[in-house]
């Protein structure tokens, strides 16, 4: 499955996207060329994510999975029995177990604008834990979402693991932490996951592993353009890069063309130069203070932190 929230399933009636169709061509007129990293996610791409989380060198997934197993009772003690849990995402078939196993929550309700995902996603759990209400709602959790009738009156958990509001840059982070807080109320709980800085070397491997596995994932955007928006993006032209954006605290992935190359998508001519690049992707990575001011700015006040026991990935806890 594609992570948290980040798939989006649309078309026209000629089969196009039109969301994806307007990100593209807006994208490839910019000076510094960059595609939305969301458009990742189609089937082959959702596989390759899969894929990349078992890397050795993707340490975030086991980082934050082992935060979970060793913390169950911590998070037991301070967010206690009785909460409706809502998973921005469709959950993962790890975490979430783990987290539901530790807390007891009298619901669960996955937000996913993925309607197939999410009602997959919400069977499995379902199956995994009998006797607890499971309660999909299929919407953009990027806006407020009306919660089901089921959990009116409940206290609210909110659950964003994984790193991926470190997909976001500073301004849209914000702006998703204040539509958490207006869909859950105040005086909820949220479970956030967010990886941190550390050794430029680690960072960028895992974002450039030696199987090539994430260079086929940030190429494969390519062969989905070409494929669903009529291109012919020459991919073979295109190497992936990874590099370290010290002034952002992030991690970027671009598409570097390797010779001068000229192409078209939905009929629209464009032209590279040799190292010019797309850029596709930025993860952010946050200390405890700059992961405090985040929370904050959105409307959070920070109550708990845990890290792994190599200290690379934290999952913070705080109050609406
Ligand atoms: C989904 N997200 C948190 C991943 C990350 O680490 O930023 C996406 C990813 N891109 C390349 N590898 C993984």
């Amino acid at each position: 499955t594609s992570p948290k929230g980040l798939k989006l399933v649309e078309s026209d009636a000629s089969g196009v996207n039109p969301a994806f169709r307007a990100d593209v061509l807006a994208g490839l007129s910019e000076a510094q060329k960059a595609i939305p990293a969301r458009w990742f996610y189609d089937d082959a791409g959702s596989q390759l994510f899969e894929d990349i989380t078992q890397l050795p060198e993707y340490y975030p997934t086991r980082a934050e999975t082992e935060i979970l197993r060793a913390q169950a009772d911590e998070f037991a003690r301070l967010i206690g029995p009785g909460r409706a849990v809502v998973e921005f995402g469709s959950g993962s078939s790890v975490k979430t177990p783990l987290l539901l196993s530790a807390i007891a929550p009298s619901a669960y309700v996955p937000l996913d604008i993925a309607g197939d995902f999410l009602r997959a996603a919400a069977a499995e759990l379902a199956a995994k834990f009998p006797g607890l209400p499971v309660c999909p709602v299929e919407a953009d959790f990027m806006r407020r979402v009306e919660l089901p009738r089921e959990v009116d009156g409940l206290p609210k958990l909110g659950f964003f693991p994984g790193s991926t509001i470190g997909n976001m840059v500073a301004r849209t982070a914000t702006d998703l932490l204040r539509s958490m807080r207006e869909t859950l109320g105040v005086g909820a709980l949220l479970l956030i996951g967010m990886d941190l800085i550390k050794d430029e070397d680690i960072l960028v491997a895992a974002y450039d592993d030696v199987a090539g596995v994430t260079a086929r994932f940030n190429l494969n955007l390519l062969a989905r353009i070409n494929r669903e928006l009529g291109g012919d993006i020459p991919i073979d032209a295109f190497v992936h890069e990874a590099r370290w954006n010290d002034t952002y605290a992030r991690i970027e992935m671009h598409l570097v063309a390797r010779k001068a190359v000229t192409f078209t998508v939905s009929a629209q001519s464009f032209a590279m130069a040799e190292g010019e690049s797309i850029h596709t992707e930025n993860s952010h990575k946050f200390t405890r203070r700059t992961a405090n001011v985040l929370l904050a700015a959105g409307g959070w006040e920070p109550r708990a932190r845990w890290t792994d026991g190599e200290g690379r990935f934290s999952l913070l806890l705080a109050e609406a």
